[in-house]
């Protein structure tokens, strides 16, 4: 691990020296260490964390909303938003070559073991982004191209769901957090994304109704009536036709007159040309869906307030 100087710092980061140091004094963005003749000396974590926060700014965060996000979350948010360098990879994609290994022929103690022994010693969010996520992709793809039986993949989806759902239920219930209605939409039966995002939620403090995947329009509706949600979010991963795909949007922008509406995955995006002109949001990522998250935060705490 490095340490920089404060000019250095700035050359790295763009941001000037007194800016830095009122990150540090102010909001405790940066605990620097000292040198032996008093310098400030920065981690390469540190400055990876200052870029980030100057690159949210440049995307309409504000450094009072950052700072009140606090620094572990921010460095946590900073870890899965940053592009894994080879290197760092590299680990994972061995890992992920046993954990597939393992299936053929199938050693379940083998494989249950490496994947607790690896997900226990990253945070949780990580694991779910550079172990959990990438090894549904990986067995999905495995079988979409006939190498991997369905029974197998049904079992290692169960334990990745599991997983998610263990950890989701020791957080707390926030009963007076803002109320979202995470969910797959009618068709739509890939339910990981839908999974991770509202474990995403959780740890932010909402009050999560995950209903899972392949929701009727009509029983979508019905549950909104019920529990007014702050927001829905819907995880399309398949890309449809252009009928269903028209028709689609024509249920959710009925459903967006009521209550707001943001929609993410790889099928939403797709669709991305066709919501412009409407209520329907897209979270083009989990940066994205974190941001969201945080402003659904703070209007309620601002409501609940008055
Ligand atoms: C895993 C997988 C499966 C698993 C699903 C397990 C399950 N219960 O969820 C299995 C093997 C069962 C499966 C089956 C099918 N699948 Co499939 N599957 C995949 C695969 C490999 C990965 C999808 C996935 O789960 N990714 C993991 C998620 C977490 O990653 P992601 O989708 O990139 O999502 C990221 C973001 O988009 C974000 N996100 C997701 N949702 C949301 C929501 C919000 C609000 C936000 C902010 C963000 C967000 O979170 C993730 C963060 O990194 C893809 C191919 C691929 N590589 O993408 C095909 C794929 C999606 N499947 C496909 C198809 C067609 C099917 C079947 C219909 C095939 C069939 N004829 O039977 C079936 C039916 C579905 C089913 N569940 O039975 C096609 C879809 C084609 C299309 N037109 O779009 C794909 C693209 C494969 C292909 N190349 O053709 N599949």
């Amino acid at each position: 691990m490095n340490a920089h100087r404060i000019h250095r710092v700035a050359k790295l980061t763009g941001l000037s020296k007194d800016v830095i140091r009122v990150w540090e004094r102010r909001y405790g963005l940066v605990k620097p260490s000292r040198s032996s003749n008093r310098y400030r000396e920065y981690s390469d974590e540190e400055v990876a964390l200052l870029r980030f926060v100057k690159n949210q700014m440049e995307q309409g965060a504000t450094i009072g909303g950052l700072a009140a996000e606090g620094h572990d979350s921010l460095v946590a948010r900073m870890r899965v938003a940053t592009p894994v360098s080879e290197a760092e990879q590299k680990p994972h994609d061995r890992l992920l070559d046993e954990l597939i290994g393992s299936l053929d022929p199938m050693d379940k103690a083998g494989f249950e073991r490496r994947l607790n022994g690896a997900v226990a010693v990253i945070p949780f969010e990580e694991a779910v982004q550079r172990i959990l996520l990438p090894l549904q992709r990986r067995i999905g793809e495995l079988w979409h191209e006939g190498h991997l039986n369905i029974a197998v993949e049904h079992y290692v989806t169960k334990i990745i769901q599991q997983k998610l759902f263990s950890v989701m239920n020791q957080l707390p219930v926030n009963e007076f957090g803002p109320r979202i209605l995470i969910a797959c939409p009618e068709g739509e039966t890939h339910e990981i994304g839908a999974q991770a995002v509202a474990y995403i939620a959780a740890t932010k403090g909402c009050h999560v109704y995950y209903l899972g995947p392949n929701l009727p329009y009509s029983d979508l509706v019905n549950f909104c009536e019920k529990i007014s949600p702050d927001l829905v979010l819907l995880s399309l991963t398949e890309l449809k036709q252009e009928a269903a795909t028209l028709h689609h949007i024509k249920q959710l922008e009925q459903l967006a007159t009521r209550w707001s509406v943001a929609v993410g995955g790889q099928g939403a995006r797709a669709m991305e040309d066709r919501l412009h002109d409407t209520k329907i949001e897209l979270l083009d990522d989990l940066t994205a869906l974190h941001s969201r998250l945080m402003m659904t935060l703070s209007t309620h705490r601002l409501a609940a307030r008055h």
